[in-house]
């Protein structure tokens, strides 16, 4: 375990001398601080900077209409890791992998900005990027990033906010904060080993799409709004911010459970979040905290890719409320009481 370090050079320096296979990877992480740093400068500018939420006319792999900021990210990133030992990078940005350079040891999965609806509101929003080994004797290029989330040599996410933070994992088994200080021009060590609560009573999931979840999700809310007087004894807060890396900072920080859950809208059948560049990043952060991360069922990091921009139901946070969302799901109860005589779980509709 790595110990206590100043900033993040001195920790990528320590865990490179720990382990000099991560070497490579602490060069991208390198290039993706740099990188973070001028696209803060952006952000933090909001309107004065330029219409950086006006929508364009084209739509990224989502469908969602791009922002000029998606598309400036987007470009920031590519130029700066055509420079690191990146072999290609996969971006919710762009249909396609991007070759960069063939004889490097890594690819990279990133979205260059998640939480674009939020950029022209001053809610935080962040890039989030997975770093993976390459498969020796891939025949496509899209084959390096068809591996289970635990194969990924380091993940993390960039955060925009009141503090600019990077929140990684590098293989050492520990989930750690840097924030950018700006006098100093320099990510400082903000949290030293993160440790998710086992336990919270803070759930987070858009209560809008209640008609559309399954029964399960549905009764784990319902029973999240019981509070003490319902199955769970305890009342529960909520909290959504509509950005992933904010509920996910919040959640590393102070526990609790988020869910994005597969739903009955068209497209939606496995819900919204990406596995490649969203849920494994997030999932290799919170097991390296302590927490667990699940499609409501089965563990994210050993779920094998369908393809590079494929979608997954997405649970995480304090180890304890995601085992018992499995639990609502593996328990036929929770599901058989939804008849359509019960309009909510236990209450008899006359
Ligand atoms: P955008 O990047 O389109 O704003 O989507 C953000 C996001 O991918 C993730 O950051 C949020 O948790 C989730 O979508 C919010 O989804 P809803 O808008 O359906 O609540």
């Amino acid at each position: 375990m790595i110990s206590e370090t100043e900033d993040l050079e001195a920790f990528l320096d320590q865990s490179v001398a720990a382990d000099a296979r991560l070497d490579p990877a602490a060069s991208v992480l390198r290039a993706i601080a740099a990188a973070s740093v001028e696209l803060s400068g952006v952000i933090g500018l909001g309107q004065l900077f330029g219409k950086v939420g006006a929508s364009r006319e084209s739509t990224n792999t989502d469908g969602d209409v791009q922002k000029e900021l998606d598309v400036l990210a987007n470009d920031v990133f590519v130029d700066i890791l055509a420079r690191a030992p990146v072999a290609a990078l996969v971006s919710e940005e762009l249909r396609e992998p991007l070759v960069l350079d063939p004889q490097a040891p890594l690819v990279v999965a990133m979205d260059p900005v998640d939480g674009s609806s939020n950029i022209d509101t001053n809610v935080s929003i962040g890039t989030i990027f997975s770093i993976l080994p390459v498969r020796p004797g891939a025949v496509r290029v899209e084959d390096h990033f068809l591996q289970p989330g635990r194969a990924q040599v380091a993940a993390g996410f960039v955060i925009y906010g009141p503090q600019t933070s990077i929140v990684l994992a590098l293989g050492d088994g520990a989930t750690q904060i840097f924030t950018l200080d700006r006098r100093e021009g320099r990510f400082r060590q903000a949290v030293h080993c993160v440790a998710i609560p086992p336990d919270a009573a803070e759930y987070s999931i858009n209560a809008s799409n209640y008609r559309h979840w399954d029964d399960p999700v549905r009764a784990f809310i319902d029973d999240c709004e019981q509070g003490a007087e319902g199955p769970l004894k305890r009342n529960h807060n909520m909290r959504w911010v509509g950005s992933l890396v904010a509920d996910a900072y919040r959640i590393l920080l102070r526990g609790g459970i988020f869910l994005y859950p597969g739903d009955r809208r068209s497209g939606y059948g496995e819900g919204r979040l990406r596995l490649l560049y969203e849920a494994n990043p997030v999932a290799f952060l919170v097991e390296h905290a302590g927490g667990a991360a699940t499609d409501c069922v089965n563990r994210i990091l050993d779920l094998e890719p369908s393809g590079i921009h494929a979608r997954v139901p997405l649970v995480f946070g304090s180890a304890g409320p995601v085992d018992l969302v499995a639990g609502y799901h593996s328990d036929p109860q929770f599901s058989a009481e939804r008849s359509p005589l019960f309009g909510r779980r236990g209450l008899m509709r006359l």
